[in-house]
């Protein structure tokens, strides 16, 4: 890792599978942050306002056909453009939260079949997360909110078979959250595990790099 002089901000991600929450609980994580004082972003991927994030877009929508392998470089080259941003964020700071990140473009490339070890080198020097909070939430329950739309991966056996790859994922940083749970619970759940990390960031936790 990177040593920080400063007291800097802590890289907090949430995962899940579709309709987990990950969007409505990053906003108001973000909007709890700031009230507190403390200086935090949402931040999400895929980007869809580079140029390489509406390729992902104009894919996800299907109205593009892409090769498998060449999309997975694509996520991936998506967050190694917002890198040095991301870090100087960072070490002035600032915490992020970021809605999806590696993770969900290694468990969504090696659902489809892609080898492991494979989806995981494009993104081998990112930084890491300091906390992966994951909605943990059956698919079923999940698509009762709402229903799934047209995009792609919005299917039931897809999303079960992402969440097989989320588990081989999960190391110490990693919090699982029950999502099943009220919007409300999920979110002082949420709360108090970011609390905890943005704590110890700033108390000089060196930034950390994938994959481990
Ligand atoms: N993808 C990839 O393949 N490779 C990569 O590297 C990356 C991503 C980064 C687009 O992601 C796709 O890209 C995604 C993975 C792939 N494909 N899939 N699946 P996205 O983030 O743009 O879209 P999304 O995952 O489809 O997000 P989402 O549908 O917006 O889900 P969410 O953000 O987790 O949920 P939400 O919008 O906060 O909530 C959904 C609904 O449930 C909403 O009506 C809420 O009011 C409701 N809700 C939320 N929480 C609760 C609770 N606790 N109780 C009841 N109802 C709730
Ligand atoms: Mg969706």
């Amino acid at each position: 890792g990177l040593s920080c002089a400063e007291k800097r901000g802590a890289l907090i991600v949430l995962e899940g599978l579709d309709r987990s929450g990950k969007s409505s609980q990053c906003a108001s994580l973000v909007s709890f942050l700031n009230k507190q004082g403390i200086s935090a972003e949402a931040w999400r991927f895929p980007d869809r306002s580079t140029a390489i994030g509406s390729m992902i877009s104009s894919y996800l929508s299907s109205s593009a056909d892409l090769d498998d392998c060449t999309v997975h470089l694509l996520f991936s080259a998506n967050r190694w453009e917002k890198r040095s941003v991301m870090e100087a964020k960072l070490k002035e700071g600032t915490t992020l939260v970021v809605d999806r990140y590696s993770y969900s473009g290694v468990a969504f490339s090696a659902a489809k079949g892609l080898d492991l070890n494979w989806c995981k080198a494009p993104d081998q020097g990112l930084l890491a997360a300091d906390l992966v909070l994951y909605l943990n939430i059956p698919p079923e329950v999940a698509a009762a909110r709402g229903g799934y739309g047209g995009e792609r991966y919005e299917k039931m056996d897809f999303q079960l078979e992402v969440a097989k790859y989320y588990k081989k994922l999960q190391d110490s940083t990693w919090q699982t959250i029950d999502a099943t749970k009220s919007i409300e619970e999920v979110q002082e759940d949420i709360k108090n595990a970011s609390l905890r990390i943005i704590a110890e960031c700033s108390e000089g936790q060196e930034l950390l790099r994938l994959w481990g």
